[in-house]
């Protein structure tokens, strides 16, 4: 009798009666409703249903996801590990090995254990950017190189300034953790996200900048302040903001000099600033590749204190006589004069001086233009006076002009392969297409300077042949023949690749990787070697510098991307040590 079916039975009908009045209330009631009343029923159900399902269809989509109220808290382990999952990802990231014969192994972060507890979704913060990782196999490789020299220092310089990887060893520079705040945008921009967490607790918790020793300004500001403002600008994280207020605070005393001009070294912990212990001047490239970074840091804390130094700096040096635009590499702090007969060059002490003119007008939305017509003053300088084709086969290089006499010296550092990127962000703005057409150029020589050494590795020094005595293009004396893991020609190869399209620039940065592969990777990481032009013997130096961390592999990442919009150049104007800042002041 209280069978299991009678039970139902019964619950069933006792729920019905109850149902059906409610059924015949509703339909008694919506019966005595107006035309017009039913009219805006209807309506509002309709935009429920159409706003119901634009939100479940429309959902970010790309390798940059620009988030307007994104996660705060939890945004770069929930989010980023939420894009990982996502199983599109799989299919619109999906690659063909470039070359058939090779195989690449996918890099481990792809492989982590990705849980999360959904309790650490959090409220997002406003304009976070995100990544969602590599898509292309040599991407994957560029990661896995990463993660190599990662593991080494990791396990035996973590928090300290750099690797030395075959020593098992480390070297403080600063004592400020560089290899990791200088490498915090580019885990991010790979998608690392365990690296990148494990990083971002250690600035978190022993990034201290009461460190009794002399920095130098210039160092500090592109690697440090430039590394936890890029990736301010990217997670919003306040901690990033914080410790660069509380940085930036720190420098400031370099510009208490009595022309405004700032000193090159500081102690972060008794704040004194003084000129560098080998020469009374700063150096000019120095005090002028500081400017992108402090103004940055005025538009998003509002306080103008730091935008108002640096570009006094910027406005002396304007004003300063110059040689067609060209300026001598020492700048001295009291007087605010250009050392008389320095050496001009695109290279050591002089190149970002260029660099930052354009980048700062970019910067600005283009709206200091003295910045542009110094900058443009200045390549029509360097036409002038320091570019030169080589005897025998035509090669463009860029020289310098040495003393009173400025005598031609046809030599060429390898930091003066960052020009052809930067003369092609130019043009790109608007600046003389002739500009574009100087840049091809000088990256094919920039290109031999690697092609033309057994280990396809480029050395720090390279001098030309302008008189024709034999049929060599370029010569590298022994002691110039070392290759520190620099990046300004991969730099230069992204910059030409995202304006042109020219696959041929990525093929010459795999081959330059290889090279990197072949002859600096060490079992604890990479290391900078000191003979590009033996094979058999390129007698490491153990030493593992952050821009290789930060800029070397980053471009190589950003240059092997399928996607033009991984870091758009129309939104990103990046610093002299690869940290990107966003263009405009509204954009912050
Ligand atoms: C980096 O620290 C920066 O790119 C700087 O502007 C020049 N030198 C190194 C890389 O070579």
């Amino acid at each position: 009798m209280f069978g299991r079916g009678d039970h139902v039975s019964l619950h069933l009908t006792e729920e019905k009666v109850p149902q059906k009045k409610s059924s015949f209330k509703f339909k008694r009631q919506w019966n005595q409703l107006s035309k017009c009343q039913k009219s805006v029923i209807y309506m509002v159900g309709l935009i429920f249903l159409i706003t119901t399902f634009y939100i479940v269809s429309v959902e970010p989509k790309g390798a940059v996801i620009s988030v307007d109220n994104a996660s705060r808290s939890q945004y770069d382990r929930q989010t980023l590990i939420n894009i990982r999952n996502d199983p599109r990802d799989v299919a619109e990231n999906a690659v063909e090995p470039h070359n058939e014969n090779q195989v690449l192994e996918e890099p481990q972060g792809a492989q982590m254990n990705n849980k999360v507890d959904s309790e650490q979704v959090a409220e997002p913060p406003k304009n976070v950017v995100l990544f969602g990782g590599p898509s292309t196999v040599r991407q994957k490789a560029v990661v896995k190189a990463f993660q190599h020299a990662w593991k080494g220092y990791r396990q035996f310089a973590w928090g300290h300034d750099h690797l030395k990887p075959i020593s098992e060893s480390y070297q403080d520079w600063f004592g400020l953790g560089l290899s990791i705040v200088d490498s915090l945008d580019t885990m991010y921009i790979m998608h690392l996200t365990e690296e990148y967490q494990e990083a971002r607790t250690w600035v978190d918790k022993h990034l201290n900048f009461d460190v009794n020793r002399d920095v130098n300004l210039f160092e500090v500001t592109i690697r440090v302040l430039g590394g936890l403002l890029s990736i301010y600008h990217f997670t919003k994280d306040d901690m990033y903001l914080q410790k660069a207020t509380d940085l930036a605070d720190r420098l400031l005393p370099c510009f208490e000099s009595e022309s405004g001009i700032p000193y090159s070294d500081i102690n972060l912990f008794t704040r004194k600033a003084h000129a560098p212990k080998w020469s009374p001047d700063s150096s000019t490239s120095e005090v002028t590749t500081i400017q992108l970074e402090f103004k940055y840091l005025s538009w998003v804390t509002d306080n103008p204190k730091y935008e108002n130094v640096v570009t006094k700096v910027s406005q002396l040096v304007h004003k300063l006589e110059k040689t067609d635009g060209l300026v001598p590499i020492f700048i001295n702090a009291n007087t605010g004069q250009f050392r008389a007969f320095a050496t001009i060059t695109l290279g050591a002490r002089g190149d970002s001086y260029y660099e930052y003119l354009l980048k700062q007008w970019i910067q600005s939305d283009k709206s200091l233009d003295y910045l542009k017509n110094d900058y443009v003053e200045s390549i029509a300088g360097v036409e002038k006076h320091l570019a030169k084709k080589t005897v025998p086969n035509g090669f463009l290089f860029i020289g310098e002009l040495l003393g009173g006499a400025r005598d031609f010296k046809p030599k060429m550092d390898h930091l003066t392969c960052y020009l052809p990127g930067t003369l092609a962000l130019g043009a790109h703005n608007g600046l003389p297409n002739s500009h574009l057409k100087m840049a091809e150029d000088l990256l094919t020589t920039c290109y031999q300077t690697y092609a033309q050494q057994p280990t396809f590795l480029a050395p720090e020094i390279t001098y030309f042949n302008i008189q024709g005595e034999n049929s060599n293009d370029m010569y590298v004396k022994s002691n110039d023949a070392h290759n520190l893991l620099r990046p300004e020609f991969i730099e230069s190869l992204w910059y030409m690749y995202q304006f042109t399209g020219n696959t041929t620039y990525q093929d010459w940065g795999w081959q330059i990787f290889q090279g990197f592969e072949n002859y600096t990777k060490v079992a604890n990481g990479y290391t900078s070697i000191g003979n590009v032009k033996n094979t058999a013997n390129v007698r490491p130096r153990d030493m593992m510098e952050s821009f290789f961390l930060s800029e070397t592999l980053k471009y190589l990442y950003l240059l092997f991307s399928d996607d033009p919009k991984l870091l758009d150049l129309k939104k990103y104007v990046i610093n002299s040590e690869a940290h990107p800042f966003p263009i405009g002041r509204g954009n912050i």
